[in-house]
């Protein structure tokens, strides 16, 4: 029997406002073109890389916001591939409920999407292939699907299946599938989607199944790089390798910050990591440690003063203040009383969690009684 080539992706999002993100809307709304041009992207590498199956492991699209003409545009690019059969397996942004684009909208001859009722087989004759998937019919599916199946028949067999892999004795919301199911269940290879970084599902060390992961990242939680799966498939075997497919990554660094250092240290420490991993990403600086308490952290003027597609500037610092010289100079103002009290408190405190609160509150109470505003960072 010969091998096949498959392409694993999901979690494409096709639609997404960015409009919960924490993004300004002039860059959700380039993201939200971008998903676009990357989905085009993995058609095009289903063509050069000779791909016999594409599997979408569902969140294809966002219900809430994919019109019928964003469909028709979807669909378009299955057309362009009509003699390579696609499977999709919708999850919980694309749920197959009754008036779903899925159910509606007249799709290409060679796209085949599950639908409920359990985990249903459609097999493609000439490649000797079953693929089995479930598709949800809403946004929560709490049972265990995968439990006590197996897949049927002499063929390569594909699992397809938008779910929340969990240990024993847990549960999900998002279909929970055990790691021990997976490697009971027979599949060749088991594609999954939901969870948007890409990974390995293992039991007793063998890999079981696997997550392609979001091939364009959504938003900081989704660091790294992010892409698509190709493998050759065969009885039992797989060969995979991962292709990006991302335009650009989402990267958190960390700057740490010493009262002596200017505004031009925090700079060259963004301009050092965005010349290390390059301009078109999207950039979130956490500046932390102590700074000058005069000087105020103006996180917009920094932002600006670096070239990059996207920079977020988290101000964690804390000022740096010298609390003895204060109660020396105030006395018994209300500042040194203040001041005074709460150094004694923080002392006695023993409960870490609770001392970090109080100094803490010697922060806020100083700036507070200097007439400075009070931010909550
Ligand atoms: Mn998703």
């Amino acid at each position: 029997m010969r091998k096949i080539r498959i392409l694993h992706t999901g979690d494409l999002h096709l639609g997404a406002t960015f409009a919960r993100s924490q993004l300004p809307r002039e860059i959700g709304r380039a993201r939200r073109q971008e998903l676009w041009e990357t989905f085009s992207s993995i058609i095009k590498m289903v063509k050069t890389e000779d791909i016999d199956i594409l599997l979408i492991a569902g969140d294809l699209f966002e219900y809430d916001y994919c019109t019928t003409a964003d469909i028709a545009r979807i669909d378009g690019k299955f057309r362009e591939i009509e003699g390579v059969p696609v499977f999709i397996s919708p999850g919980n942004h694309d749920p197959v409920v009754a008036d779903s684009l899925y159910n509606t909208y007249r799709w290409s001859p060679n796209v085949h999407i599950f639908k409920g009722e359990g985990i249903q087989g459609i097999r493609i004759e000439n490649l000797n292939t079953t693929v089995w998937g479930c598709g949800w019919e809403g946004p929560e599916m709490r049972e265990e699907l995968l439990k006590g199946f197996h897949v049927r028949g002499e063929d390569i067999n594909i699992l397809l299946l938008h779910c929340d892999v969990v240990a024993k004795g847990y549960s999900s919301s998002y279909l929970p599938v055990l790691p021990e199911q997976l490697e009971g269940c027979g599949a060749d290879y088991a594609a999954l989607g939901h969870i948007h970084k890409r990974g390995e599902v293992r039991f007793n060390g063998k890999i079981v199944g696997r997550y392609c992961g979001s091939p364009e990242p959504l938003d900081f939680s989704e660091a790294g790089q992010h892409g698509i799966y190709i493998a050759e498939v065969g009885k039992g075997v797989s060969s995979v390798k991962t292709v990006p497919a991302a335009k650009r990554r989402f990267i958190t660094e960390r700057i740490r910050v010493e009262s002596h250092n200017t505004p031009e240290d925090i700079i060259e420490a963004m301009e050092t990591v965005i010349a290390a991993s390059g301009e078109s990403n999207l950039y979130r600086f956490q500046v932390v440690g102590n700074t000058d308490p005069a000087a105020m952290l103006d996180t917009e003027y920094l932002a600006r003063a670096v070239g990059a597609f996207y920079v977020a500037i988290e101000n964690n610092t804390l000022p740096d203040y010298d609390l003895k010289g204060i109660i020396e100079e105030e006395g018994n103002s209300i500042t040194g009383k203040f001041l005074s009290l709460a150094l004694l408190k923080i002392e006695e405190e023993t409960d870490p969690d609770r001392k970090k609160i109080l100094e803490r509150a010697v922060r806020v109470g100083l700036e507070a009684l200097n007439g400075r505003k009070v931010l909550e960072r």
